[in-house]
């Protein structure tokens, strides 16, 4: 889509940090990060919402994710990871391309946001 900030990111019409490439997703630090190391996993292709994103592309950004999560993890020593994904203005979605967040966490980060239903 020529209006979507994502698209231009994977055509690298705008810059970004990526740290993942291959031919269907692309994982690139968050501009505003929540914790530092925050990351973003999204389809080269556009979709959106998750209700209408194919079984297939859901599979490969979570299993991109989990790859994401394992770096934060092992390479950076984060203790936690929360993998979010946000779904209309309601939710908090702000760029109507989808794409999971993958946010690495210390015990001792200084963000002492949970989320949690309860
Ligand atoms: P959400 O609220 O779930 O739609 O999250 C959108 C995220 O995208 C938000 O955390 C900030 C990030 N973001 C927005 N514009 C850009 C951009 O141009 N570059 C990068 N790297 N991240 C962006």
């Amino acid at each position: 889509m020529s209006d979507c900030i994502f698209c231009k990111i994977v055509e690298k019409e705008i810059p970004s940090t990526i740290v993942f490439e291959d031919a269907d997703v692309l994982a690139f630090m968050d501009i505003g990060p929540i914790v530092k190391g925050h990351a973003l996993v999204i389809p080269k292709q556009h979709h959106d919402p998750v209700t209408e994103t194919p079984d297939e592309v859901l599979a490969k950004l979570f299993l991109t994710a989990k790859k994401i999560a394992k770096a934060q993890m092992n390479a950076f020593g984060a203790q936690g990871v929360n993998i979010m994904q946000n779904n209309g203005r309601a939710a908090g979605q702000e760029v109507e391309h989808i794409h999971v967040h993958v946010i690495p966490r210390f015990e001792e980060d200084g963000h002492h946001w949970n989320w949690n239903p309860k």
